[in-house]
Formats: structure tokens, sequence, C-alpha cells
């Protein structure tokens, strides 16, 4: 099959979504009648204005497929697949066939959605969003551009594991808050073969919202979760003491692919609650 082909079927390809939270009780009726609306897209960390209708409307989020070769990790380059643009919270992905669907994810063809509960999210001070995602790669010498390994996706044996797109991209920016803020942290699993144990070194999560339902009482006080691969998670938690708490998929090994970000909290020592041994 000519790359050419390949990618038209891909620009024409189907978007499958997996929604945070389809809070409107919509009816097929009303959405067959209802007003079609283009949906403004932005790209990170910009998000779209607030919606303020109050009636079901059809949305057309216009997506362009684009290929670039871009940072995989410090060492190599990889020729990623992506939308341009694209941005929110959840998990939207490809799921064309051509030339599988396993390859359009595993190139980078998703990316997060999220659907605020009416009356939207509590304020906090601060908001992230992290994607998880596996790369499969040839093997490859430092500067080269890897190429994908169909075989190393079957065998489900990630040569990377990053979070937003590069291995150690939280690392080289990472996420900063303030002694006292209050926190919300989207997380992504796009897989695509993994499932993810998502935990922070030094935190514990006071919400979570499992699989990303917001309409559903969170579990609260947790210390790992699980972000089954296509689908998202959603914490909230309060920064009470300084430091650089660490951000992982517990399968820790995964830290060695790439998957490892940092949360930098600046502020006074609160030694009530935490003190290091000196
Ligand atoms: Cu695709």
């Amino acid at each position: 099959m000519s790359i050419s082909f390949s990618r038209n079927v891909r620009n024409a390809g189907l978007i499958s979504a997996l929604v945070m939270a389809p809070c409107l009780a919509i009816t097929p009726g009303l959405v067959s009648a209802a007003e079609t609306i283009k949906a403004v897209v932005t790209t990170a960390p910009n998000v779209p204005p607030p919606i303020t209708r109050t009636a079901p409307a059809n949305i057309v989020v216009e997506l362009e497929a684009h290929e670039w070769v871009g940072n995989l990790s410090d060492d190599n380059k990889y020729k990623f697949w992506g939308f341009g643009p694209a941005g929110g919270t959840g998990t939207v992905h490809c799921a064309t066939a051509s030339p599988s669907i396993p390859e359009h994810i595993a190139n980078g063809m998703y990316g997060g959605i999220l659907v605020e509960p009416v009356g939207g999210l509590k304020k906090v001070d601060k908001e992230f969003y992290v994607v998880q995602s596996e790369f499969y790669t040839k093997p490859g010498k430092k500067g080269d551009t890897l190429e994908f390994s169909f075989d190393n996706g079957l065998a489900e044996s990630p040569s990377h594991v990053v979070f937003n797109g590069m291995a150690g991209a939280l690392v080289k920016n990472p996420l900063t808050a303030k002694v006292g803020d209050t926190i919300r942290m989207f997380y992504v699993n796009a897989g695509p073969n993994h499932v993810a144990s998502w935990h922070i070194i030094g935190e514990i999560f006071d919400r979570v919202y499992p699989e990303g339902s917001l309409i559903t009482p969170p579990l609260q006080n947790l210390q790992t979760t699980v972000v089954p691969a296509g689908g998202s998670s959603m914490a909230e938690f309060k920064v009470e003491v300084p430091g650089t708490y660490i951000n992982v998929d517990h399968s820790i090994f995964r830290i060695a692919k790439g998957a490892v970000g940092l949360l930098k909290v600046e502020g006074p020592e609160q030694p009530d609650i935490y003190k290091g041994l000196k």
C-alpha cells in the first residue's frame, strides 16, 4: 500500500472519542434537530472559551492529520503522526483501518478531551494535563530518527513510555505550584497497550475520579490509581509541603523508558506536617 494512499485514508479517518464525562442527557431526537456548531480548537496550554449555550448541539471538531519529525528523547527523533491543533482532556484517537488502528495510536494520533459537568468543575489554583503513551521503535544509535516497529508493538514491548510526547518532557519542563495550592490533574493514558498505575511520589490524591467519570462520587485518599489504556483519570489534591514530587507510572521500570515527570512546589517549610531527617 502506498504511503500517499494510506495517508489519504488516514486524513479521512474517523475519530473515536472516549469522553471523560458525558454529562448532558441528550436524546437522539434532540441531537438530530440540534444546531450545528464548529468547535473552537486551540493548542496547549490554551483552552477554548467556556460554552454558554444550554441546549444540546452537534459539535464539529475539525482536525487535520500531520506528520512531523520531533524529539522522542534526548538521543533520538521520531516521525510522529498527529493532529493539529488538538486540545482538551480524556482520550481521542484515530480508528482508521489503514494501515492499522494500533499503528495510528502508536505513532501519536491521540489527544485528550474534557467534557465538564453542568455548572463546571470547582475552581482550583492549578490544572494540569498529562498524557502517557508508548512508542515502539526499532533499535537505532544516538542521533538517529527511529523507525516504528510493528513487531515490538505486537510483543507489547515499548522502547519508550512517555508523558506528553517525549521521554522526560516533564523533567525538562516541570509542573510548578506553590505551597497551599489546590491542584487538579487530568491523566490520559493513550496506551496503546499498557494500563498505567498513576502515582505521585510524595503525594496522596485527596480525591480520584476513576476512569474520568466526573459525575460519580470520587474515591478519597488514594496512593496509586489505575488508568486503563484508552482511558483517563482525574485527581485533586492540595500540596501542603514544598519539594519536588515525582509523577510516575508505578509499573516502575517504565521510568527508564521515559515515564517520569516532576511537580515542583515552592514555599515555606511546614515542619508540623513534614520534617526531613538531618
Ligand atoms: Cu490516525
